[in-house]
């Protein structure tokens, strides 16, 4: 099929202000790399000419800093959504320069079909090839292209030479139907295949495909350190605990896990387990922990939204992309986090938080109660809808300034009603069948530092009204502490005597 070729400035050129852009890709995987960063320029000569330029940017979940940071840096966004973890981006968001929404991951596809963000004006697909009939094999992330593709009005493609054809296969492309018409979506096992290996585009959109050359550029962790060395101990324990006791069937159930470097060394740990017996993935993201799993066969299949290994792992996937072929499959965002799906095969969730309180609340997106992190991403598609949802996080940050188990929230991300496990490197709570008091003395002992045990002891029991002791007037002293003297070590509950 003749497409037209064009260079990355010519497509950004295009792109008009207050153009509504769509990207394929779930964080920096299958995400396009190049027509955004020669967006930033233009935009940046734009606002030197003193005229106004800014774009709604929607995606699958986390881009890049080819997108994202260029683009802020730029001051290029009006609006984006559904999820970022770009420190750029964060102060645009924080200073008001940019309206962002963190939305569910698994529900923007279909906002999107019904209109609610108005219309796509531009798709940006990265593309591993185009068969003759112009179909597109995507790269290694899938994100919500289905529904831009299908919305946009006019597409670009960046068709990447790193990325091999042979991914061809390795994705499932389904979009359900709209309620009140929509069906069951038939996945009854993580490997089950339910769409197309190729996304199916109206070429007559096309308005052109700009070649390019780039791995995905995913940063590459951190040497695992005591801390999150020891929450992933934690969280195998707790899951060997389950199994043993026959709380779990004997084929063991999916597993969930989000991003991170405590996420990559829980999995490392379930690897080394030997209690455990092989398992499948049913994830948003995969990351290098689970190309060694598959390896091993101790993870025997993974469906995922992104393979979000670093470049070292993404080399190691391409030379060997026959053996993986079989044991991948990535899908859309809003089947990879599909509720249904996920509650219906019973996925163990893993998510990490920055803070919870004693009653089993979790904070995953605002620092201190207000400044935006990341966003939510999949962990409340997850969470709400998992067989057991385990949070973990250290129970101290900052050298132990903060404390991140806290009287309440600050910003309540994830309920107690959805919350079943919490881990830290001090150990395991689990809130299962225990009443709000219950749950709160189990978190004191098992989960909280040992340096702030007195203090969160002494909120509980200055709280006498109600089911859940909480004393409205001093909720929050553990945030206005370190506010105003930087260390929530000086939280002091006796002047509200
Ligand atoms: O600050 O960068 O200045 O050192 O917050 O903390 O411990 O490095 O956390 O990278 O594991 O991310 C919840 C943000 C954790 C992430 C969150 C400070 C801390 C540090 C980061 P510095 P860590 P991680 C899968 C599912 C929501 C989305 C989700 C997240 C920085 O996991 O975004 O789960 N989750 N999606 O010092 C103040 C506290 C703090 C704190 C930590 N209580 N108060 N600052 N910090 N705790 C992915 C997708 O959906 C795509």
């Amino acid at each position: 099929m003749p497409f037209n070729y064009l260079t990355a400035e010519e497509a950004a050129e295009m792109i008009f202000n207050g153009a509504t852009v769509g990207l394929s890709g779930f964080t920096a995987p299958g995400t396009p790399k190049f027509i955004s960063e020669a967006l930033a320029v233009k935009a940046q000569k734009e606002h030197e000419a003193g005229r106004p330029f800014k774009i709604n940017l929607f995606t699958g979940a986390s881009t890049s800093d080819h997108v994202d940071g260029a683009l802020s840096r730029a001051n290029a966004y009006n609006m984006r959504a559904p999820y970022q973890n770009v420190p750029d981006l964060r102060k645009r968001i924080n200073s008001h320069d940019c309206h962002y929404f963190d939305r569910h991951l698994s529900e923007m596809a279909q906002e999107v079909r019904y209109g609610t963000y108005g219309e796509i004006d531009f798709a940006i697909i990265e593309a591993a090839d185009i068969t003759p009939n112009g179909e597109i094999i995507l790269g290694c992330g899938v994100g919500n292209v289905p529904t831009y593709a299908a919305m946009a009005k006019k597409i670009f493609i960046e068709l990447n030479d790193k990325l091999p054809s042979s991914l061809c296969g390795m994705h499932d492309i389904y979009m359900p139907l709209d309620p009140p018409r929509r069906r069951e979506i038939p996945i009854y096992a993580a490997n089950d295949r339910i769409g197309s290996p190729v996304l199916k585009i109206d070429p007559a959109k096309v308005v052109g495909i700009v070649k390019t050359s780039s791995y995905d550029c995913v940063k590459p962790f951190t040497a695992p350190d005591a801390v999150s060395t020891q929450i992933g101990k934690n969280v195998v324990k707790f899951l060997v605990g389950e199994y043993t006791a026959g709380r779990l069937p004997k084929e063991f159930l999916p597993l969930q896990s989000g991003v991170g470097n405590v996420a990559n060394a829980v999995l490392y740990d379930l690897g080394e387990s030997k209690e455990l017996p092989p398992f499948m993935m049913y994830t948003e993201v995969i990351q290098d922990a689970v190309l060694e799993l598959l390896q091993k066969g101790k993870c025997t299949f993974a469906s995922t939204c992104s393979m979000t290994f670093t470049d070292e792992t993404e080399k190691k996937l391409f030379a060997d992309l026959n053996f993986f072929h079989d044991k991948i499959l990535m899908r859309p965002a809003e089947i990879s986090n599909n509720p249904e799906v996920i509650r219906r095969i019973g996925v163990i969730a893993m998510n990490t938080a920055l803070e919870a309180d004693l009653f089993g609340s979790v904070n995953s997106t605002h620092v201190l109660g207000t400044k935006m992190m990341n966003g939510i991403g999949g962990s409340g598609d997850f969470t709400r809808n998992a067989y057991i949802s385990i949070f973990s996080c250290p129970s101290i940050t900052k050298g132990g300034a903060i404390s991140n188990i806290v009287p309440m929230v600050a910003h309540p991300d994830h309920s107690e009603h959805s919350v079943d496990i919490l881990v830290t490197d001090q150990g395991i709570a689990d809130l299962r069948h225990k009443d709000p008091v219950e749950r709160a003395r189990e978190i004191i002992n098992n989960c909280a530092h040992p340096m702030y045990r007195e203090l969160l002891t002494d909120y509980l029991e200055f709280g006498t009204q109600g089911q859940t002791p909480h004393t409205l007037k001093c909720a929050f002293e553990f945030h206005n502490a370190f506010n105003e003297t930087g260390d929530m070590r000086n939280a002091d509950f006796g002047k509200y005597v």
